[in-house]
């Protein structure tokens, strides 16, 4: 059985990760490819309550520690109950958002030391990491303007520009860092266009 592949979807707010999931997705099934969809943080009960906790309302003044820890408690679980079973029985995993939200969010975001994300990195993943991440980039306002088109805006979309202008060049350096991992996306282009991108990079890795 071909190892199954691990991809992760990252960029800042409105990039169109949601929407260029259900493309990924196609693409997946028209290889009869078996997979499962997930995203972060989430993809648990006790994730999905964490997430609850972070993006809403009732504890919009905690500790950036605490915000930092969260993150990595939601995915510790959702390591544990759900991305590792199911690349162990073969199935693909597609996450929306992984630990390169970490350190683009809290790291570039919140200014939290790289090298504590690194730490809790290592305790809660082990050597597990992406095969792929599709990074798609825009200029902040573009993202913000797509954003701010729908729902009512969370506790990290409320954040000033400035945020979200480190949090892209934070995920730019993982990507400069990175470049057989992360495959920076131009999603300022027409969703057709960032389609072709997205294709050209899982034509490489879908057997
Ligand atoms: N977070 C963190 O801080 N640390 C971590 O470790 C993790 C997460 C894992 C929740 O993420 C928050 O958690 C996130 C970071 C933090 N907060 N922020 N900001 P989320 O992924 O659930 O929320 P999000 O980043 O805000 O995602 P989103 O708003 O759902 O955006 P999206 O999925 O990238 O975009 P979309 O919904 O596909 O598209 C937005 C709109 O643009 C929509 O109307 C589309 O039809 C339209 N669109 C999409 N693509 C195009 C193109 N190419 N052209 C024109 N219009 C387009």
């Amino acid at each position: 059985m071909p190892k199954p592949m691990f991809i992760t979807l990252e960029g800042s707010e409105g990039v169109g990760k949601t929407s260029n999931m259900q493309y990924i997705q196609s693409l997946l099934e028209a290889k009869s490819i078996d997979y499962i969809v997930t995203r972060e943080p989430g993809g648990t009960a006790l994730g999905e309550a964490l997430r609850t906790i972070l993006l809403g309302e009732d504890f919009k003044g905690m500790a950036d520690d605490t915000e930092l820890l969260l993150m990595f408690a939601a995915r510790a679980e959702h390591v544990a109950q759900v991305i590792r079973p199911a690349l162990k029985k073969g199935q693909w995993v597609l996450c929306d958002r992984f630990t390169d939200a970490t350190y683009a969010y809290q790291g570039g975001g919140r200014g939290l030391d790289m090298g504590r994300i690194a730490g809790l990195e290592q305790w809660v993943l082990g050597d597990l990491r992406p095969d792929l991440t599709l990074l798609l980039d825009a200029p902040v306002e573009v993202g913000r303007e797509r954003a701010g088109k729908r729902s009512a805006p969370d506790r990290f979309e409320q954040e000033q520009v400035a945020f979200f202008e480190r949090v892209r060049e934070s995920y730019l350096a993982l990507a400069r860092q990175q470049p057989e991992r992360i495959k920076v996306i131009d999603a300022s282009q027409a969703l057709p266009d960032v389609q072709k991108q997205i294709a050209t990079f899982l034509n490489e890795i879908i057997p």
